[in-house]
């Protein structure tokens, strides 16, 4: 089920198509593979939001490449043109009612000025200062003062730079920070796209061009998360990796904390329980804590008190938010304990809330729409294992990530695909040893090329709509038949991770047609009849498509956007709401460690 969208976005300097993106040589400072632990107050640890109102500027230049011949980057941007007010984070496409700026590409531009506290800049040691991006779609560049901290490439990711020496070396206490933001992608980006030149005069204006992407969601950018400035000690922890294995009666927790600086022989670690009472305690970089009696963290609906969460000290202590709590009660709401991160990993902000609500997440990366040939090369396979690095990095130590999802419906059955998949697969393995890994296929379970390499086989079908569409009777015949050919070939367990229909709020018809409330319903009914017996075998859990209605590129088979929600955009429930949310009810109440008080469920785990 995919939460709110916060949107996708453009490539390496050298990747892009000269119009877009000529730019001089910038001496890169690519953000660098050290931790990335989220920032939280703590005594040690100060943090700033630069959330509000920012400068902006989208680079109309023929080229798009004012900015950089011009080096916007060294004076206010006010100075270099007009600017006007966006809000951060959010995407800039929908802000404004210009047209333009809603299907924009290249570069836009971004700047804060803030000032710092003198206690941040003072000191012996002084305190290292961080700039933390939660996520910038697509490719982005950040200077402070001038000077080029970091860049990165990839949305829905974290990345930071260590600005102690700019700031420190600057006069006064004035922080400009400028980011130079580029949307545009391309076979080797991911999500990849491709940029379409329409060069016939008589039908398109002079240098005309389209982007094309092969997957299903407006492509929405911008600053998308939210920018933080936080401070460090000079020496201090930079990565923490937790694996816990456990019986009932006694929970074995592993760490290894990554300290850089002076102390890692003075580490102490105490464990604290949801009530606060310390329950073990360690010293030193590497080692193991017990506990006994573990309450162990148990998904929404599987216990009576889900998602229980330790807490562990180690030195010290260490967006949207109305849409996101709205999201999550819904979810609860309708007795749903489950989503994927569809298609691509979602905000740090949600993962924390479905850590401490019991919610099991299938933690997927932006590898969507990987179609086209030249996007299995060598190029793409590096590009998609440093993001796996990122999102392994980022949330390794959640307990509610159940598993990895490295991409959504790629061309599985290319030759290419099989080393491809082969190798993201095993990497992730490498990065992360405790959790399952998979993708999510529509492929043909005997062409499929990537299939014997994932430990769940995920599988999207939409039988009755974009196959056989308007024929509901047959989907009892065909995703039977779909289970038992992939069983049959696989032997492994089986998810079914989307299935839907589209359907405009408010349209009704008897008999159902295709695009009203009671389609979508009959068609989940016919769905679930054979999910029903299934579930008693080997699939072990089912995803609506999807779980709102959701913006996309216009198209003769969208209306306003995908309708396959369950919830509209604006989160009011949909027929189809209340008939999965009898069906997740029925379920959780079948099992047996439901306190009587809680009288429904995505995801049935066995
Ligand atoms: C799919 C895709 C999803 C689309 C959906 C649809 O298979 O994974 O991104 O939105 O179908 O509604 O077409």
């Amino acid at each position: 089920m995919a939460l709110a969208a916060s949107g996708g976005g453009a490539a390496g300097p050298c990747t892009l198509p000269m119009l877009l993106l000529f730019l001089p040589f910038l001496p890169g400072l690519a953000a660098g593979p050290a931790g990335m632990l989220q920032p939280r107050d703590t005594p040690s640890r100060e943090r700033r939001e630069l959330g509000g109102l920012w400068s902006f500027r989208a680079d109309l230049s023929p080229g798009r490449d004012a900015g950089f011949a011009q080096r916007w980057y060294r004076r206010p941007l006010r100075q270099t043109g007009p600017v006007i007010d966006m809000p951060v984070p959010a995407s800039f496409n929908d802000v404004t009612q210009d047209p333009s700026l809603e299907n924009y590409i290249g570069w836009v531009w971004y700047e804060k000025e803030v000032l710092l506290p003198l206690r941040w800049l003072q000191g012996d040691p002084a305190p290292r200062l961080l700039l933390r991006f939660g996520s910038a779609h697509y490719y982005c560049i950040v200077w402070v003062n001038g000077v080029q901290v970091v860049e990165h490439e990839g949305g829905h990711l974290p990345f930071e730079a260590d600005i102690s020496s700019v700031v420190q070396g600057s006069p006064g206490t004035l922080c400009r920070i400028t980011v130079a933001l580029n949307n545009t992608l391309t076979p080797h980006t991911l999500p990849p796209g491709s940029i379409r030149y329409m060069a016939d005069k008589s039908r398109y204006p002079k240098n005309y061009f389209v982007q094309d992407t092969k997957f299903d969601f407006f492509n929405y950018a911008g600053i998308h998360r939210p920018v933080v400035l936080y401070t460090t000690p000079a020496a201090y922890i930079d990565d923490i990796t937790v694996t816990t294995t456990s019986s009932d009666t006694v929970a074995t927790v592993q760490y290894q904390v990554a300290v850089v600086g002076s102390t890692a022989s003075s580490l102490s670690l105490s464990l604290r329980d949801q009530e606060g009472k310390v329950v073990a305690t360690g010293d030193g970089p590497v080692g193991e804590l017990k506990v006994l009696n573990p309450k162990l963290w148990w998904p929404y609906l599987m216990h009576e008190n889900p998602g229980y969460l330790y807490s562990l000290e180690i030195r010290g202590k260490g967006l949207d938010w109305a849409l996101i709590v709205k999201d999550l009660n819904l979810l609860r709401w309708l007795g749903a304990n489950s989503f994927r991160t569809s298609h691509y990993p979602y905000a740090e902000e949600i993962m924390d809330l479905c850590d401490a609500y019991g919610i099991v997440v299938i933690d997927e990366s932006p590898g969507v729409g990987i179609k086209l040939p030249e996007s299995f090369g060598n190029k793409s396979l590096q590009h998609h294992l440093a993001v796996m690095e990122e999102l392994v990095r980022r949330d390794k130590n959640r307990p509610s990530v159940v598993m990895w999802s490295v991409a959504n419906e790629p061309a599985s059955e290319l030759p290419p695909a099989a080393h491809y998949f082969k190798t993201v697969i095993a990497h992730t393995k490498a990065l992360d040893p405790s959790r399952p890994v998979t993708f999510v296929t529509d492929a043909n379970y005997a062409l499929d090329r990537g299939a014997p390499y994932v430990d769940v086989i995920c599988v999207n079908s939409y039988f009755s709509w974009y196959h056989d569409p308007g024929h509901l009777e047959v989907i009892p015949l065909q995703l039977t038949a779909q289970f038992e050919n992939w069983y049959k070939t696989y032997q492994k367990p089986i998810i079914q991770s989307e299935y839907g229909a589209d359907s405009v709020p408010g349209l009704h018809s008897d008999p159902p047609m295709m695009f009203t409330e009671e389609y979508q319903q009959a068609m989940l009914r016919e769905y679930h009849s054979v999910l029903d017996k299934k579930r008693k075998e080997y699939v072990i859990g089912e995803l609506i498509w999807n779980f709102a209605d959701f913006m996309t590129n216009q198209g003769t088979t969208r209306v306003l956007g995908n309708k396959k929600g369950i919830f509209t955009r604006q989160r009011q429930p949909k027929a189809a709401a209340f008939v999965l949310r009898d069906r997740y009810w029925r379920i959780a109440n079948e099992s047996s460690c439901l306190p009587p008080a809680m009288t429904s469920h995505s995801l049935f785990l066995k």
